[in-house]
Formats: structure tokens, C-alpha cells, sequence
């Protein structure tokens, strides 16, 4: 059996407090880790390359919520907790011996990995756009994996991956955590017992990134023996926690426009705006969610329950509860009056899927999920109200196709699936 907090606990001055390298901290879900990181003690680093503020810039678009520059949200930390957090700027992807060196020299516990692209819309706009997401993604996760085995230290890799690696039919199945049991025949009626990664069903170029993320981790696992904990997760909804909330400066980003914006916060902001509630085709898609607070509870409680040296990449099903997209914008729409807007559904997509998804390791490590309710469903209506300010309601339409034929703009909400997901 694995003891909890193992790897803290060999930590130089063995008190649980561990030296975590975040990558991707400045964005959506990296900023508020960091920040829950640093609060629990925890000495953290951020590596970005701001790549995500050039792409609002290349959108012509901005977070709804003022974010402000990285060294204004580093001394406003400083001055709230009396943390020093370090920050360098450099692309994974690329700059291998930045990353090699700061390892190095730095001697982290663990590497929390977020610094990819992860918006599908932006991953499917053209030809460069997937290029892009391809390149970035991949060689930042190779990256990261050869400069540890590189640095020889037996540092644990913590990955956001997605739920969309499963696709997101089971056929009234639950979707396990990572790995399917299947069983193998090996003729004359013998069977034997396996268990394989859950085939992979990615919907976007984005979503493939992830896909091939998995195996990258698998083997790098067992030829190195790299401790790997993947994290699934479904799509993060609500924007402040705890810390970002203790001063203006520390906000999290918001993003609401048709390719970064995700589906419940998108609806919410859009009934506060007077914007028509943007349900793809029927609606009928069920997805998963989680809300960012528990994002970063998730977080620390993956570094604090590594896999041991020699086993397996740990999956873990990162989501708290599960709904489908029309009755979000009903839902949103009752509370709220906004009218509901059926429009032609961009992607290419299944129209109505249940989802049963199991999430028993992080139930079973204390994670006590904080689902959609009133009052936080009402925090990000405030935030909305806010800065609406802000918001350019030309950026709402969601206007990358997934295939761009001519003619087939209107009816891909009457596509069939490009794959039916049964196994
Ligand atoms: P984000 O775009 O807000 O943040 C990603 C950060 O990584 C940005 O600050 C960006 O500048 C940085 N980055 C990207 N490529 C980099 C590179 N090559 N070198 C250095 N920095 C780089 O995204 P997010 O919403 O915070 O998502 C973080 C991770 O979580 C992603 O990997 C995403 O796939 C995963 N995830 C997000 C959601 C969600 O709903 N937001 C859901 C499931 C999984
Ligand atoms: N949708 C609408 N209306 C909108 C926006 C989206 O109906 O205005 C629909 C989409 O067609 C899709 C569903 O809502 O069926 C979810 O779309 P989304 O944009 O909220 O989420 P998605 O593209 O899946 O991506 C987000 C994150 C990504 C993460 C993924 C987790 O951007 O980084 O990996 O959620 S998951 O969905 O579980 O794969």
C-alpha cells in the first residue's frame, strides 16, 4: 500500500513542504495552483512563456477580469502572504536546456505540468493553428519527461490531461480511471485478464495532443521509471479561489470568447451581457466539470499522494459531477430569464451522449467536491457584472469549423458522429 505524502516526507527538512515547479502558472488553472501551492507552504516556481496573453492578443481578445502583468501579481503575493515566488520566462517546448538547467539547479520534488495549448476551437481554426497545438504540446511534455530522466533526480510529473482522451460515450459504462480491464482471447476459448489504457477517442486536434501525452508518460515510465500522476479533467468552471480572491491584483483570467471561452461560464457571463445563450446543435452533449477551487485541492492532493518508484502512471479522473449542455443553458435561462439560442454546432461532434465518469481516487483521498450551486454560480454573475465593461460581444460566436468544406457550415449540427465510441 502507497503511504501518503512519501515523497514530502523525504523532502531536506522533512517537514511535508515540498519545492514544485509549475508550468504553465500563469494561466487559467496554473495561477490559482500556484498561489494554493505557495499557501500551504510549499515553495513554488512558475515557468510561462506568456504565450497565452500573445494568443488574447492575436484573438483580439482580452480575459473578461483585469489580469494583471506577472511581476504586479508576484509582489502583490509577496505583500498579502509574505511568499516569495519565483518566475521565469521560456518556452518548454523549445528552450530544452533552460529547462534542463533549472532542474538541475533547482532540485524540485515535483513538476505540475499545464503549459500547453488547450483551447479545441483554437486548435481547429487552420492548418498553422494545429501545427501550433501539435508542436507546443508535444515537445513541451517530451521536453519536460528527457530533461528529468536527463537530470537523473527522481522528481514526480504531474500532468493536466483531459477527459476528452476517453471521448465521451461509454455505452452506460462508467469511464475508469486511465486504464480499461479487458480480457484477452487467446484462443480455444481461453481468456485472459488485461488492462490497456481506455482507447483513445480524441474530438480535436487539441484533445490528440493529450492522447499521445499518455503514451509519452507511458513510456517514459517504463523505460525510466518516471513517477507520473495524469490528471483527467473535465472543464474547469468559476474563475477566483480562495487566494486569488485576497486582492484585486491576484485575479484569475476569465476567458469568454467562442474559442478559449468554456461552456458553463460562457453561459453565465452570456445571461449577464444580454447575450443569447450559444447552445451548440440540440444541446444534447454531456461533459464533465469541475469548478476551479477543486482544480487546485486536486492538485495538492496528486503531489501529496505520488505514484512510488516503479509504478505505473497514475490516472486520475479529475471532475466532480457531470451535465448536459442544454440543461446547463435551462437551467441558466430559469434563473435568469436569457433566452436560449440554438445555433449550428461548429464541431463535429456526437449530439446526445450520456457520460457515467469514476473519480474514486480523489474521493478517496478527501477530495470533498464542490458542486454547481447558487452562490458560486452567482460569484462568476458578479464577476460578470463587473467587468462587462470589458466584454466585446463580437468575440461571443464560436466561429471555428471543425471541417471547413464548403457548404457544410450549416449542417454540422446534423452530422453524424465521426465515430461511434463502442469498443
Ligand atoms: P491556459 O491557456 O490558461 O494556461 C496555459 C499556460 O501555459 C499559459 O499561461 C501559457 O502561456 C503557458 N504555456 C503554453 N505553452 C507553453 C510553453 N510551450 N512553454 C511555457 N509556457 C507555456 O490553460 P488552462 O485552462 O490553465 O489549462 C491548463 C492545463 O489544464 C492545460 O494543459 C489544459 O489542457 C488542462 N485542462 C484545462 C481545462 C479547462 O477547462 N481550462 C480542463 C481540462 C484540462
Ligand atoms: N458548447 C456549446 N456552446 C458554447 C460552447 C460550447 O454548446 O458556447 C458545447 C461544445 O460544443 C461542447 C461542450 O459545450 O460540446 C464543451 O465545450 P467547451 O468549449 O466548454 O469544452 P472543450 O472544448 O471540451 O474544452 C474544455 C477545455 C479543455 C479541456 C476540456 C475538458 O478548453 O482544455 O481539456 O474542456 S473535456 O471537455 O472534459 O474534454
Amino acid at each position: 500500500m502507497r503511504l501518503p505524502f512519501i515523497a514530502a516526507l523525504v523532502d531536506d527538512n522533512r517537514s511535508g513542504r515540498m519545492k514544485v515547479i509549475v508550468l504553465g502558472g500563469d494561466g487559467f488553472c496554473g495561477w490559482p495552483t500556484v498561489l494554493h501551492l505557495s499557501a500551504k507552504g510549499h515553495d513554488v516556481m512558475i515557468v510561462d512563456n506568456l504565450s497565452r496573453r500573445n494568443i488574447d492578443i492575436e484573438l483580439e481578445c482580452d480575459s473578461l477580469t483585469p489580469i494583471r502583468p506577472m511581476s504586479e501579481r508576484l509582489r502583490a503575493w509577496s505583500q498579502v502572504s509574505g511568499k516569495r515566488i519565483v518566475f521565469h520566462n521560456f518556452d518548454v517546448a523549445v528552450n530544452y536546456q533552460r529547462m534542463f538547467d533549472l532542474i538541475n539547479e533547482w532540485r524540485p520534488n515535483a513538476i505540475v505540468h499545464f503549459a500547453e495549448q488547450r483551447a479545441a476551437p483554437y486548435s481547429m481554426k487552420s492548418s498553422r493553428h494545429k501545427r501550433y497545438t501539435v508542436s507546443n504540446n508535444l515537445n513541451a511534455t517530451n521536453n519536460v519527461l528527457a530533461a528529468v530522466v536527463e537530470s537523473g533526480q527522481d522528481i514526480h510529473i504531474a500532468h493536466l490531461g483531459t477527459m476528452g482522451v476517453y471521448g465521451y460515450g461509454t455505452n452506460g459504462m462508467k469511464i475508469p480511471e486511465g486504464y480499461l480491464k479487458i480480457k484477452l482471447d487467446v484462443g480455444d476459448g481461453e481468456l485472459i485478464d488485461n488492462e490497456i489504457l481506455y482507447p483513445a477517442n480524441p474530438g480535436s486536434i487539441y484533445h490528440m495532443t493529450k492522447t499521445q501525452d499518455q503514451l509519452l508518460f507511458f513510456f517514459y515510465n517504463k523505460n525510466d521509471k518516471v513517477r507520473v500522476t495524469d490528471l483527467h479533467q473535465g472543464i474547469v468552471w468559476g474563475t477566483q479561489t480562495a487566494e486569488t480572491k485576497r486582492d484585486e491584483r491576484l485575479i484569475n483570467r476569465f476567458d469568454y470568447d467562442g474559442d478559449y471561452g468554456t461552456v458553463l461560464n460562457r453561459f453565465l457571463m452570456q445571461a449577464v451581457v444580454g447575450h443569447p445563450l450559444t447552445v451548440h446543435g440540440t444541446g444534447g452533449q454531456t461533459r464533465a466539470f469541475i469548478h476551479i477551487q477543486d482544480t487546485v485541492r486536486c492538485i495538492q492532493l496528486a503531489l501529496e499522494n505520488p505514484p512510488a518508484t516503479g509504478e505505473r502512471v497514475q490516472i486520475f479522473n479529475q471532475m466532480t459531477e457531470t451535465h448536459r449542455v442544454r440543461n446547463l443553458a435551462k437551467m441558466i435561462s430559469n434563473r435568469t430569464g436569457a433566452k436560449i439560442d440554438h445555433v449550428p454546432n461548429p464541431r463535429i461532434e456526437t449530439h446526445e451522449n450520456d457520460l457515467h465518469v469514476a473519480n474514486d481516487h480523489f474521493l478517496h483521498l478527501g477530495l470533498r467536491p464542490i458542486t454547481l450551486n447558487d452562490a458560486l454560480m452567482e460569484e462568476v454573475a458578479e464577476i460578470t457584472r463587473k467587468y462587462a465593461g470589458r466584454c466585446d460581444k463580437s468575440k461571443i460566436p464560436c466561429v471555428s469549423l471543425w471541417r471547413q468544406t464548403k457548404g457544410d457550415e450549416g449542417k454540422q449540427s446534423v452530422l453524424r458522429p465521426v465515430a461511434a465510441t463502442r469498443f
